[in-house]
């Protein structure tokens, strides 16, 4: 089948941005405002359950610090003001050039855009994080690749809910079925699939143990020239690495 779209989640998927990226992010926001609050790897991996950042610090609040009452004002405009200051130390972190795009990532926009595949993004985190990403990764002009980009507060109700992926599939205009999404999260496929559209997973260290349920296959990355991927369920054919003709075939299947 003739794929029109492919849509992106960002986190995870196109960058490993989780552990030393947002996790450095947020704990930096913590210092500055005094708090002894520290998330290391093992509690960040817990609270990425909950996607989105202030609805992270939410509920971290309620289930770790249940009595907390900020100085000023009412906890949700402090929570916003942390999460503003956690966006600026990620936008620091991302200038220094320090996140990289996930194996095979470049390489499959790239033939995307040569074959006439249009780019979606579908995402959770802030608007400003993903062009970030994408100008210190693929250039200034990146973002112009991409139809549609769908980003946090868009929607009220984020991943796992639908609401991102129905969203962008409207500003696509296209139907789900002549999409695909590529995802690395239990809740990025949730969100995807409970919107209709197939969905392709690329694990992480933070995502690799979790159920993938429906997804049209897992593997460990996208795959490159130098680095093919391994395919850990679904058809062999993605191996050494997906390509728009690998999608489009079994995407038929
Ligand atoms: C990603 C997220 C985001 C980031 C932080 O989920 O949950 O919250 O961790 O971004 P997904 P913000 O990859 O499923 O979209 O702090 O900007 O919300
Ligand atoms: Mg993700």
């Amino acid at each position: 089948m003739r794929l029109k779209a492919l849509i992106f989640d960002v986190d995870g998927t196109l960058a490993d941005t989780e552990r030393d990226g947002h996790r450095i992010a947020f704990n930096r926001s913590f210092e500055e405002a005094g708090l002894r609050w520290h998330w290391d790897q093992v509690l960040y991996g817990e609270l990425l359950g909950i996607t989105g950042g202030k609805e992270r610090i939410n509920h971290y609040i309620r289930h770790y610090h249940p009595g907390f009452t900020p100085r000023q004002g009412t906890l949700k405009s402090f929570i916003e003001q942390l999460h503003q200051k956690k966006t600026q130390y990620y936008l620091e972190l991302l200038s220094k050039g320090e996140i990289p795009l996930r194996t095979g990532v470049s390489r499959l926009l790239r033939e995307a855009r040569d074959s006439g595949v249009q780019l979606a993004i579908a995402t959770t985190t802030t608007l400003e994080n993903v062009t970030g990403l994408l100008q210190t990764t693929l250039g200034k002009r990146a973002e112009e690749w991409f139809k549609v980009i769908a980003a946090g507060d868009l929607v009220s109700a984020k991943k796992p809910a639908p609401d991102i992926y129905l969203y962008t599939l409207s500003e696509l205009a296209l139907k789900a079925e002549d999409c695909l999404a590529i995802e690395d999260s239990k809740n990025g496929l949730a969100s995807a699939k409970s919107a209709g559209i197939q969905t392709l997973i690329t694990v992480n260290g933070y995502t690799c143990g979790q159920e993938f349920d429906g997804a049209c296959a897992i593997l460990d990355h996208l795959g490159d020239t130098q680095e093919p991927c391994r395919v850990i369920k679904g058809n062999v054919a993605f191996s050494p690495m997906v390509t728009i003709n690998n999608l489009e075939k079994c995407m038929g299947n």
